[in-house]
């Protein structure tokens, strides 16, 4: 007869197997178990972070680094609800996590128990897949099911399209026993996944053939994808038009990443119509590309992508090709590559180098403000560094700036939450050892603090702040500003001090509130200094407005 608890030694053993390598631990007794079990298998290399929140986006920032599972453990109650937001971020980013969740027995569920609620199924509308364990084994066939659930779970999570899942694991007492050895029968299922050369119709193929202006529109992608290594190659085709934000991380001269400031400047005015708009990857950040596209009458529209359910966001799909990007851009390779002559994609480009020296002439004369920082710290990121941008008037910036191909971007862009974006750039930073730069806004900064909090904080990691006091980003939409509650409920203006903040967790403070303080001390901030450093930019939000207006009308 196996030993009651032998699934949980299981576990660790089938995680490690099957090519999991990061697992990241928050404390408590309930898991106590779990805890056992995963440092027996995986010893030093677990990884300590209290708070869920923040330890669910610190795995986040690890997966999106290595598309591979990253494994988080806590305890029953609240904990488990803490996971909420990375896992939530991690489905619509579709990027591979796995919440392990210690609970009560089942019997004690509602029964006012200490540290108890409804855990079975809790993140049900944001995850690919919920599994309990059993309570404890009490037969071979027990086992057998916890194996095989576990083999499901991980494939589940690490296959087209990629996301989180769930396995909830009931406990009993005792907790802090020592643990059988691994079953020697133990169960490693290999899952085969499909080759990925694929036959188009022949209808899709004639559509893309005859079309005369294709633009492709990529969303957000990992630096390395596949869709990013073959993209560039269809330029050889001159009918297309690649538009790709830096978050998409297609690298090459061609590639327009800059399509909201030409967009913003056209006016009604803009370079030449698509006949047939491709969509594929995550979210396009630029709402002036969206508010195009969904204007865009009489060109047809295909989304390609792996996920289940019509992704629309231009509201004029005519075809959901349901394959991954990669596989449908290598099928279309060489179809119908003809250089039309016609003035198309150069109208595009064109207009984007136009854009770009327009904004830069006008960022040159401008006061200090957000747009200056993003215009001086863009030249100043080092090549190969990473840089996390946070989510608020932060990302919106940084497309106003041709995407650098010597940088990797990353943004937790599926649901756009600022309240993880510092936790996942330390993640960001401890998985790749790469220079990595947070930009984050001071309520970002604030909200994630508990980031900080984490004896293994990466010492690569460089933390930009931009201090408006308060979310700059709703002086630069149209509206905010007028409501009557917009200082303190909108904007939320507050009094921290950042360098306290810095200090309370042992970080390098440096501050700059000019251009010139701002370059003289960048080479100490992103300097390797043994610890994290945080360079506070200090700016006036009516400033920064002005200036960002005044680019959006000269633009
Ligand atoms: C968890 C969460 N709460 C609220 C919001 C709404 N929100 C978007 S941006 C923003 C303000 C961000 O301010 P800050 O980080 O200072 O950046 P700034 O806009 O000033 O650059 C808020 C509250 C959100 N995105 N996520
Ligand atoms: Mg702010």
């Amino acid at each position: 007869m196996p030993h009651p608890k032998q699934h949980i030694v299981d576990l660790a053993l089938i995680f490690r197997e099957k090519g999991i390598q990061q697992i990241i631990i928050s404390p408590g007794s309930r898991s106590a178990p779990l805890i056992r079990s995963f440092i027996g298998c995986f010893g030093e290399s677990c990884i300590s972070i209290v708070d869920e929140r923040s330890a669910g986006y610190f795995a986040l920032g690890i997966a999106q680094y290595t598309q591979k599972p990253v494994a988080l453990v806590c305890t029953s109650g609240t904990a488990v609800l803490n996971y909420a937001p990375a896992l939530a971020e991690a489905y619509y980013q579709q990027v591979p996590l796995i919440a392990v969740t210690a609970d009560r027995p089942r019997e004690w569920i509602d029964q006012q128990d200490n540290q108890t609620l409804r855990q079975s199924g809790i993140y049900s509308s944001y995850i690919k897949g919920s599994y309990d364990l059993p309570q404890v084994i009490s037969s071979e066939d027990d086992l057998w099911f916890a194996h095989r659930i576990i083999n499901e779970a991980i494939d589940l999570s690490a296959s087209p399209a990629k996301g989180p899942v769930h396995i909830n694991v009931p406990l009993t007492e005792p907790l802090y026993e020592e643990l059988p050895v691994p079953s020697e029968n133990i169960r490693i299922i290999r899952r085969a996944e499909p080759g990925i050369s694929l036959e188009l119709p022949d209808e899709l193929i004639h559509e893309w053939e005859n079309a005369e202006r294709i633009m492709i529109v990529h969303g957000q992608d990992f630096p390395g994808s596949e869709a990013a290594l073959l993209l560039p190659s269809l330029l050889n085709d001159g009918r297309i038009v690649i538009l790709a934000e830096n978050i998409a991380n297609i690298p090459g001269k061609s590639i327009i990443s800059n399509s909201n400031l030409i967009l913003s400047r056209s006016r009604g005015n803009s370079p030449a119509n698509p006949d047939l708009v491709v969509h594929s990857g995550g979210q396009v950040v630029s709402k002036a590309l969206t508010g195009y596209l969904r204007r865009s009458a009489g060109a047809k529209c295909w989304r390609i992508g792996t996920e289940s359910g019509i992704i629309d966001t231009f509201k004029r799909v005519t075809r959901h090709i349901p394959h991954s990007a990669a596989a449908v851009y290598r099928a279309l390779s060489g179809k119908g590559n003809r250089d039309t002559g016609s003035s198309y994609r150069t109208s595009w480009q064109s207009a984007a180098s136009e854009a770009d020296s327009k904004s830069g002439e006008m960022i040159r004369k401008a006061s200090f403000s957000d747009l200056v920082i993003f215009g001086r710290v863009s030249q100043l990121i080092p090549p190969g560094s990473i840089v996390a941008l946070g989510n608020s008037s932060i990302i919106r910036y940084s497309q106003l700036f041709p995407a650098n191909e010597q940088v990797s971007y990353y943004s937790n862009r599926g649901i756009s939450g600022i309240d993880g974006c510092l936790s996942s750039a330390a993640g960001l930073a401890h998985i790749s050892g790469k220079l990595t730069l947070a930009l984050v806004g001071d309520l970002g900064l604030i909200y994630d603090s508990n980031a900080l909090w984490n004896r293994d904080l990466p010492a690569n990691l460089k933390i930009l702040v931009v201090n408006n006091r308060g979310g700059g980003i709703f002086h630069i939409l149209k509206g905010p500003s007028d409501h009557p509650g917009f200082k303190k409920f909108i904007e939320a203006h507050h009094p921290v001090n950042i360098h306290n903040l810095a200090e309370a967790f042992g970080l390098d403070y440096y501050y700059a509130g000019d251009e010139q303080t701002l370059e003289n001390q960048w080479g100490q901030f992103i300097q390797e200094r043994g610890r994290a450093s945080l360079l506070e930019v200090r700016t006036d939000p009516i400033v920064s407005a002005a200036a960002f207006r005044q680019l959006m009308s000269i633009a």
